[in-house]
C-alpha cells in the first residue's frame, strides 16, 4: 500500500488460531446465525433482545432516528430497571438464588440472594425518597466495592433518580465538579474502604468537595471501617435511616428514554463529558451481550469481573447485565496483592468462577509477577475469561489462556467504551476461532467498520479510524447538558458515523484488531504507527511482562519511538544493562520491520495508569520530551511518575 492511502500501519503479523471448544459450541447461546438473521433485519434483532426484559407498557417503535445523532430506542415503552434487575427474579422463584458472593478485602464475606437484594434495594429506595430525592433528580455514588454500592445504584433506578457514581480514588476536586456538573441533590458515600491491608478513608474527601456544592442537602455515610469521621449538618449515617425503612417498595415505571445514570470520563483535555445513558435500550444491550459474549448459563455459572463499578465496565457487567440476566456473580472489595499476590485466584478457587472478566493491564501485571502463583491454585472450574479496557497484546493473550485458563478456556477481547454502554466488537466464544490479540468482529446487531480519513472503508489488510455507521441500544444519548460538545466530539469527524477516537486494522480475514486511541499514533518518518503494535512486538519478547511508548520529537524522524519497559519477574538480573536494551530493539526490529525500532528503551518497575488500568501515554511524552509532567490527578498512584522520570536524568516533575 501507496503511503498516501496508509492511515495507520499494518506491521503485526500474528498467525495463531484457537478455536472454540466442541463442547462449548454444541451447547452455546448464540450460533453463526445470529449474525445473518441481524445483518437481515436489524431493528428486529434489538426488538428480539428488548424480550428478554419486562416492560409495563409496550413501546410502539423500536428506533427513532429522524433526529440524529439523537437516538430513541422502543419509544413509549416502559419500564422499571431495578425491577427487571431484582424483582422479576424473585417473582419468578429464584429469591434463594445468589446474586452476589461479596469478599471484602480483609476478608469478611456477605452473601446477597435475590430476595436479599430486593430488600436492601427496596430499604434504600425508601430512605432516598425520604431525603426528599425524586424521579429525575441526580444522586452522586462515591463508595467503595462495597454492596451499598451496587444497592444504591438499583435504590435510584427503583425511583427514577439518575446515579452519578464517582470513582473512590478521585480527588476532593475532581468529586466536586461532577456533583456540581450534574447537580446531585444527594451524595452517598463510606467512611471509607479497604485498600492494600489498611482502611482508606472517604469521607474526609467528601466533605471537601461538598464544603461548596451547593446543590447538594444530604450525605448519605455507610459505615465500613469504623474509623472516627467527622460529621456535618448534612449528614446521616446509612445504617440509621436505611436500616429502618420498610422492605416493602413499588418500582416506579419510567420511560424506555429516561436517564439511568451519568457517568464521567475525563477525556485527554477539558472539563469531564457525562456520558448520559438512558433506560431500555442500555438495559437490552447490557443483558444481551452479557448473555452472548460469556455464553451465560445463570443456572450454573458464577460469574466474577474484577474492575470497579466506578468504571463503565462495573456498570455494565458487574451490575446491570448480569443481575438482569439473573447470573451469580462475585464482588472483590480489594486490590490483587492484599494479602498476597495469589488474591484473585484464591477468589476463583473459594467461588469456583466460571467466568473470569478483567484487564489486559492486570493480566501484564500477573505475567510480572510470574506464572507459579496461580500454579498454586486450583482454577479449573474457569470456562470462558475476557479481557477489556486496552488492546490485549498477543503475547499477554496467551498467557491469559494457558496460565489461568489451563489452554482450555477461549479468551473474548472485548472491544467497548463509557459511550457504547455496552459491548461492541468481540468474539463469540462458541463461533469464533480467537486470533491473540484481536477483538475480530462486530457483534449481532452492531455495524462497525475502519475508515480513511475521508470516511471511505479501508480494504482487508489497511488500517484506519473506528467508525459506528448505526445506532445502537446502549449508545450514549449525550454528554449531560451539552448536546453540541456531544455531536461535535463523536458525530462531528465523519458524516454519519460515530467517531470512537480509536484507531483499528483490518487483517486479511476482515477481522478487527484495535490499535489505541488516535491521539496516541507516532508519526515516524512519514509512517503513522501505532503504540499497541510496538507495545505488543515488546510484550512478545520473553523477559518483558509490560510496554508502552510514545513518539516524541526528534530532528531526524518527527517522531522517534520512545518505550517504557517493565521486564518479567523471572528475568533475572541483566536487563539492566545495554546488551538487554539492544536485544530489545533488534527484537522490535525483527518483529515489525526497523521503521518501528525504538530510539530508547527505559526499563521502568510501574506505569502510570489511571484507575481503570489505562496508561497514560501523555505522561509519559512529557517525560521523553524532557517536559515538567502534566496533571496526574487521575493516576492510581501518583508516585509513579517520579520513579519514572529519576530514570531520565533531564527531565523533572512537578509534584
Ligand atoms: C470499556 C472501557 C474506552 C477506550 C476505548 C479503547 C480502549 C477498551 C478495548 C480497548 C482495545 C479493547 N479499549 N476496550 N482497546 N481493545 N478490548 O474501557 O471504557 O473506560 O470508556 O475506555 O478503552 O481505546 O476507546 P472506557
Amino acid at each position: 500500500m501507496s503511503e498516501s492511502q496508509e492511515t495507520l500501519s499494518n506491521l503485526l503479523q500474528e498467525t495463531r488460531r484457537f478455536p472454540p471448544p466442541a463442547e462449548l459450541a454444541e451447547s452455546a447461546n448464540v450460533t453463526a446465525a445470529a449474525y445473518e438473521e441481524a445483518a437481515a433485519d436489524r431493528l428486529g434483532f434489538w426488538a428480539a433482545q428488548a424480550e428478554r426484559l419486562s416492560w409495563s407498557r409496550p413501546w410502539d417503535e423500536v428506533l427513532d432516528w429522524s433526529n440524529p445523532p439523537f437516538a430513541k430506542w422502543f419509544v413509549g415503552g416502559e419500564l422499571n430497571v431495578a425491577y427487571n434487575c431484582v424483582d422479576r427474579h424473585v417473582e419468578a422463584g429464584l429469591g434463594a438464588k445468589v446474586a452476589y458472593h461479596w469478599e471484602g478485602e480483609p476478608g469478611d464475606s456477605r452473601t446477597l440472594t435475590y430476595a436479599d437484594l430486593k430488600r436492601e434495594v427496596s430499604k434504600a429506595a425508601n430512605a432516598l425518597l425520604e431525603l426528599g430525592v425524586r424521579k429525575g433528580d441526580r444522586v452522586a455514588i462515591y463508595l467503595p466495592m462495597i454492596p451499598e454500592l451496587p444497592i444504591s445504584m438499583l435504590a435510584c433506578a427503583r425511583i427514577g433518580a439518575t446515579h452519578s457514581v464517582v470513582f473512590g480514588g478521585f480527588s476532593a476536586d475532581a468529586l466536586r465538579t461532577r456533583i456540581d456538573d450534574a447537580q446531585a441533590r444527594v451524595v452517598i458515600t463510606a467512611d471509607g474502604g479497604f485498600r492494600r491491608g489498611k482502611p482508606s478513608s472517604l469521607k474526609p474527601t467528601v466533605d471537601q468537595a461538598v464544603a461548596d456544592a451547593p446543590s447538594v442537602e444530604h450525605v448519605l455515610v455507610v459505615r465500613r471501617t469504623g474509623e472516627d469521621v467527622a460529621e456535618t449538618e448534612r449528614d446521616v449515617w446509612w445504617e440509621d435511616l436505611v436500616e429502618r425503612q420498610s422492605d416493602q417498595h413499588t418500582p416506579e415505571p419510567v420511560d424506555a428514554e429516561h436517564p439511568l445514570y451519568i457517568l464521567y470520563t475525563s477525556g485527554t483535555t477539558g472539563k469531564p463529558k457525562g456520558i448520559l445513558h438512558t433506560s431500555g435500550g442500555y438495559l437490552t444491550q447490557t443483558a444481551y451481550t452479557h448473555w452472548a459474549v460469556f455464553d451465560l448459563k445463570p443456572e450454573r455459572d458464577v460469574y466474577w469481573c474484577s474492575a470497579d463499578i466506578g468504571w463503565v465496565t462495573g456498570h455494565s457487567y458487574i451490575v446491570y447485565g448480569p443481575l438482569a440476566n439473573g447470573a451469580t456473580s462475585v464482588i472483590y472489595e480489594g486490590t490483587p496483592d492484599t494479602p498476597n499476590r495469589g488474591r484473585w485466584w484464591d477468589v476463583i478457587q473459594k467461588y469456583k468462577v466460571t467466568i473470569f472478566y478483567t484487564a489486559p493491564t492486570a493480566i501484564r501485571t500477573c505475567m510480572k509477577w510470574g506464572a507459579d502463583i496461580p500454579a498454586r491454585y486450583d482454577l479449573s472450574s474457569l470456562r470462558i475469561l475476557g479481557s477489556v479496557g486496552e488492546p490485549i497484546n498477543p503475547e499477554a493473550y496467551v498467557w491469559y489462556r494457558e496460565t489461568i485458563g489451563a489452554s482450555r478456556t477461549p479468551v473474548v477481547d472485548t472491544w467497548w467504551q463509557t459511550e457504547t454502554g455496552s459491548i461492541m466488537i468481540s468474539p463469540l466464544p462458541g463461533v469464533t476461532a480467537g486470533k491473540p490479540g484481536a477483538a475480530m468482529r462486530p457483534l449481532p446487531g452492531i455495524v462497525a467498520d475502519v475508515v480513511d480519513d475521508q470516511g471511505r472503508s479501508v480494504p482487508n489488510g489497511g488500517g484506519g479510524f473506528l467508525v459506528v455507521k448505526e445506532p445502537w441500544p446502549s449508545m450514549l444519548r449525550t454528554i449531560w447538558g451539552d448536546d453540541e460538545r456531544y455531536v461535535k466530539t463523536y458525530w462531528s469527524r465523519f458524516d454519519g458515523m460515530y467517531f470512537a477516537g480509536d484507531g483499528a486494522k483490518k487483517d486479511d480475514d476482515g477481522d478487527l484488531w484495535l490499535l489505541g486511541r488516535v491521539d496516541d499514533v507516532m508519526l515516524v518518518s512519514g509512517h503513522n504507527i501505532s503504540t499497541t503494535e510496538v507495545e505488543s512486538a515488546l510484550v512478545s519478547h520473553p523477559k518483558v511482562a509490560e510496554a508502552a511508548v510514545v513518539g516524541a520529537t526528534d530532528p531526524v524522524t518527527g517522531q522517534a519511538i520512545v518505550a517504557f519497559v517493565i521486564p518479567r519477574g523471572e528475568a533475572g538480573e541483566e536487563v539492566e544493562g545495554e546488551a538487554f536494551l539492544k536485544e530489545l530493539r533488534d527484537h522490535v526490529a525483527r518483529t515489525l520491520g526497523p521503521i518501528a525500532k525504538p530510539r530508547q528503551i527505559l526499563i521502568v518497575a510501574e506505569l502510570p495508569k489511571t484507575r481503570s488500568g489505562k496508561i497514560m501515554r501523555r505522561l509519559l511524552r512529557d517525560v521523553a520530551e524532557n517536559r515538567s509532567i502534566g496533571d496526574v490527578s487521575t493516576l492510581a498512584d501518583s508516585t509513579v511518575m517520579d520513579l519514572i522520570s529519576a530514570k531520565l536524568p533531564e527531565a523533572k516533575s512537578d509534584d
